[in-house]
């Protein structure tokens, strides 16, 4: 791709951002009367994240948010996705709030607002307070109860000044690689446990949506990553497969969501664990079914799917997942810094088909990430050169260009992500920022994709 490649056009009104979250930047762990997170508690164990990273430290942005609210004026976003961490604003899950932890978020509201950035804010991007887990975590009810309390909190103080809100990020990661393969905290491996994890999530967001309702929020709605599952070989297994991934990834969520049911392709996608969701209650779907004013979709890559036979389960574990299918190679592409790869026109296809099966119950689109990591190096000049970067961006926003001339209404995109940052398990080693982090000194130097970002934003103010 050459410098003169035509940037893709978006409707006037179509919002462009930048999203972080608060575990991955924050840092100032201990103060303020922050409580201990699930991550703090993960991140903190031995042999969990790479190097043996945390996020005391992070990006330093709870002292240093004035520099980055005025790194995003510079890019001339229209808004800034960030998540407010419960346990800064309930240290132990529940109770009364912290007036420290609402009063940090309310001094970052008040310096976007300033800088004219309009807030979207996540209330749950995975930092559960530890003392809701040591009661059970996401597997119990209780902590989708406590979920509901702690965002009518928040709403209270910050809905006159938050526009946008998101209920929860990513629940499969929370549900499946929190509790089923214990890759994200708290580093379960159930497979019940995964599925009343998802189902209270479900719940969670329901309750959440009625607090945010009741606090008269402007747009609420619920972020999900939802995967283009491919199969691996025209086979009919393979094709099966796929159904079940979709069930795992996509359906589990969408379907109560966007039609009120659970995914008809349940029972062959979790066998026996399905007769043992006794945590489904009468009067769940129309709660979790709610109209929402925006789908947040987070998309990064396809995922290629085969058939795989079934295991045995551990005895060792409480029964565990098994949906017999394996993630395989995508073949002849380039692959991120996440070996992740790198297919654009699947990203217009995953739009699409959410299309075709929801129709008009779907509602308006807000990609609220996209963005890859990628092996950045420093310059001799001291800049960040990162062509793949600025070309995957590129590619996806014409993607996404290209899914909304097929008709899908996207009102928004939101880059992952504003600064490099604590990529979970995987530790600082992987880079998603536009603006680069040195760890060593906290300063903040914005890459090629950066300033490739801000033209294209400046490209469409009139
Ligand atoms: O860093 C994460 C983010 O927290 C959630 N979505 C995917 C990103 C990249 O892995």
């Amino acid at each position: 791709m050459s410098d003169s490649t035509p940037f893709p056009s978006f409707p006037s009104g179509f919002v462009f951002g930048a999203a972080t979250a608060s575990y991955q930047i924050e840092g100032a762990a201990d103060e303020d009367g922050r409580g201990p997170s699930i991550w703090d508690t993960y991140s903190h164990t031995p042999g969990r994240t790479d190097s043996g990273d945390t996020g005391d430290v992070a990006c330093d942005h709870y002292h240093r948010y004035p520099e980055d609210v005025a790194l995003l004026r510079g890019l001339g976003v229209d808004s800034y996705r960030f998540s407010i961490a419960w346990p800064r604003i309930q240290p132990t899950g529940q109770g009364p709030a912290n007036p420290k932890g609402l009063d940090f978020y309310s001094r970052l509201v008040d310096e976007l607002l300033e800088a004219g950035i309009e807030p979207a804010a996540t209330l749950y991007h995975w930092d559960l307070p530890q003392a809701l887990e040591d009661r059970g975590g996401w597997r119990v009810r209780e902590t989708a109860e406590r979920f509901g309390e702690y965002t009518a909190i928040v709403a209270e103080h910050l809905a006159d000044r938050v526009p946008r809100w998101i209920t929860l990020n990513e629940p499969w990661c929370s549900a499946f690689l929190g509790y089923s393969v214990g890759r994200h905290a708290p580093g379960a491996k159930e497979g019940t446990g995964a599925l009343a994890a998802a189902h209270h999530l479900l719940v969670g967001h329901g309750l959440a949506m009625k607090a945010l309702r009741a606090a008269g929020v402007r747009e609420a709605g619920i972020t999900l990553n939802l995967d283009r599952n491919v199969p691996a070989t025209d086979s009919a297994a393979d094709r099966a497969a796929v159904v079940r991934a979709d069930t795992q990834h996509n359906l589990v969520w969408t379907e109560p969501l966007l039609a009120g049911r659970y995914p008809s392709t349940d029972e062959d996608t979790w066998g026996e664990l399905i007769t043992r969701q006794d945590f489904r209650r009468d009067g769940d779907l129309e709660l979790i079914a709610q109209p929402m004013d925006f789908l947040g979709v987070n998309y990064y890559r396809p995922i290629v799917i085969a058939d795989a036979p079934h295991r045995e389960p551990d005895p060792a574990l409480r029964v565990a997942t098994d949906n017999r299918y394996a993630e395989g190679k995508y073949p002849g592409v380039r692959h991120t810094a996440m070996g992740w790869p790198v297919v654009p026109e699947t990203f217009t296809d995953l739009l699409t088909s959410l299309k075709e099966t929801y129709g008009d119950a779907l509602p308006p689109i807000h990609i609220t990430e996209n963005g890859s990591a990628e092996h950045d190096e420093v310059a001799a000049d001291g800049a960040v050169h990162d062509a793949d970067r600025v070309a995957y961006l590129h590619e996806h926003l014409t993607a996404l260009r290209a899914a909304m001339d097929a008709g899908v209404d996207v009102r928004g995109y939101y880059v992952w992500s504003l600064l490099d940052n604590f990529e979970w398990a995987l530790g600082y080693a992987k880079r998603f920022g536009i603006i680069r982090v040195d760890y060593d000194t906290l300063r903040r130097t914005p890459k090629d994709s950066y300033h490739w970002y801000r033209k294209l934003i400046a490209a469409h103010r009139v």
